[in-house]
This record gives C-alpha cells, structure tokens and sequence, in this order.
C-alpha cells in the first residue's frame, strides 16, 4: 500500500516535471484555450503543468515554515506546519483547473479553511478582502472575504496523497477549488486583511478576471459564445 501511493506519487512528479514558466503570459490564453474541451476527458492520471514565474521553485524548511496572517485583523497570527495541521483539517476531493484548457480530475486535497484562520485571527470591521503572497517573491493573489470564507477555500499542506511537493507549492499552498488555477497561490507564506481588493499578479500581468469562478469568468460563459 504504502509502496504503490509512493509509486504514484513518483509518477506525478515525472508526469509533471516540466517546468513551464510564463506559459500563462499575457494575452497567451485567449488563444490556447481548449476549444474542444477533450482534455478534459481525457481519463484519470497526474496531468498537472508545473507553474512558475520565476526562475525556479522557491524552497522553505518544513520545520522552520511559518504562515502569517496579519493585515486587520485582531490578532496576527505565524502558524507552523503542525499549528496548522492541528486544526480542523478539511479534506476535499476536487478539480483543479487553470484556465488554459488543462484540468487534473478528482485532485485530493487536504488543509484548513481560510474562514477557521479568518475565524482565530479575527477580522476587523474594516477588512474587506484577502492579499495572498507567495515566497517566490512574486506572485501574488486576492479575493474578497465573502469569496475567501467559503468551505472549499483551503490552506492545503496535503496534495495528492501527501505532503504539498516543493513544485506544486509546498510546504504550503492555498487551494480555491470554485476557481481557474491562478487563484490557488503556490508556496504560500502570508495572508494579509485588507480593506480593498488587490487585483493578483496574472490579472495584472495577464489581464486575467479577478473574480475567476471556473466557467463563469474570462470569456467562459459569454452568452454570445456558448
Ligand atoms: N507562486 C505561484 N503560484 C501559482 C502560479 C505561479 O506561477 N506561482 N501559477 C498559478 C497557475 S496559473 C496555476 S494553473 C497553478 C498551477 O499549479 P501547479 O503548478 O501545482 O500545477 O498555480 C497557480 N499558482
Ligand atoms: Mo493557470
């Protein structure tokens, strides 16, 4: 049992070893959509792409990883991997998809929701939305507290059967499942409470919507085109 999730394990990391960086770039969607929607049928399988937009994958010391959580909020929070994993962890079995076209089917993930962390730091009245950075330095994402507060928002530490790998954004990632990929910040390392939203580093850079619901953003559901 343990040998064959390591099996697949291994697999995934070689299925999704490519590095892809600035695949996303601007305007780039618009024509590399999946217009026949086959690739997502395609059966089961680790068919994630590897994203980054800097030079490679930063890396953080599981032991030494903290997640801050400030902003307005009533009480900053730094929060290790095992304060983290002390908490109600939530499991969801999901999508993921970025909104280029690829999907990986009934992804498994595991966390804690932004709404229990929301919840313990307590939000001041003020705060309206959520700033998400990540420890590449870089890439950034946003989304309103309403959106942020929903049971399938997580902080994952867990990703396919174990731990979240340094490539897909590990130790620590945010997951919002009822959202294109670009959402889900990888290498995550601080949530800050703002008091307006912060448009993300693809909906500047790529002019990506920022409220990004999968099917219902970015051209998807135009009633001229479906
Ligand atoms: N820090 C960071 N987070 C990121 C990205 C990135 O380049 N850097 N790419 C985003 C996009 S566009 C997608 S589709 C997913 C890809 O996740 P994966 O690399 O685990 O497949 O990560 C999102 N989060
Ligand atoms: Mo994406």
């Amino acid at each position: 049992m343990v040998l064959g999730m390591l099996g697949v394990g291994a697999l995934g990391v070689v299925a999704g070893s490519r590095i892809q960086r600035g695949v996303d770039a601007a305007l780039r969607p618009l024509t590399s959509r999946d217009p026949t929607g086959l690739s997502a049928l395609l059966p089961g399988g680790d068919n994630f792409q590897i994203y980054t937009v800097t030079d490679g994958y930063p890396a953080a010391d599981p032991s030494t990883y903290r997640l801050r959580v400030d902003g307005r909020v009533a009480a900053p929070l730094q929060l290790s991997i095992a304060d983290l994993q002390a908490m109600p962890a939530t499991t969801l079995v999901k999508d993921f998809q970025c909104v280029t076209g690829w999907r990986v089917p009934a992804v498994h993930w595991q966390g804690v929701t932004v709404a229990d962390l929301l919840e313990r730091a307590g939000v001041q009245p003020s705060g309206s939305a959520l700033r998400f950075e990540s420890f590449d330095g870089t890439y950034t994402e946003s989304l309103t507290l309403d959106q942020a507060r929903r049971p399938d928002v997580i902080v994952a530490y867990s990703m396919l059967g174990g731990p979240v790998s340094r490539a897909h954004g590990g130790p620590v990632r945010l997951y919002v499942a009822p959202m294109y990929g670009y959402k889900s910040c990888k290498w995550l390392s601080r949530i800050t409470v703002t008091d307006q939203v912060e448009p993300g580093y693809w909906e500047t850079v790529g002019n990506y919507d920022v409220n990004a619901w999968v099917g219902g953003s970015n051209g998807r559901d135009d009633p001229a085109t479906s």
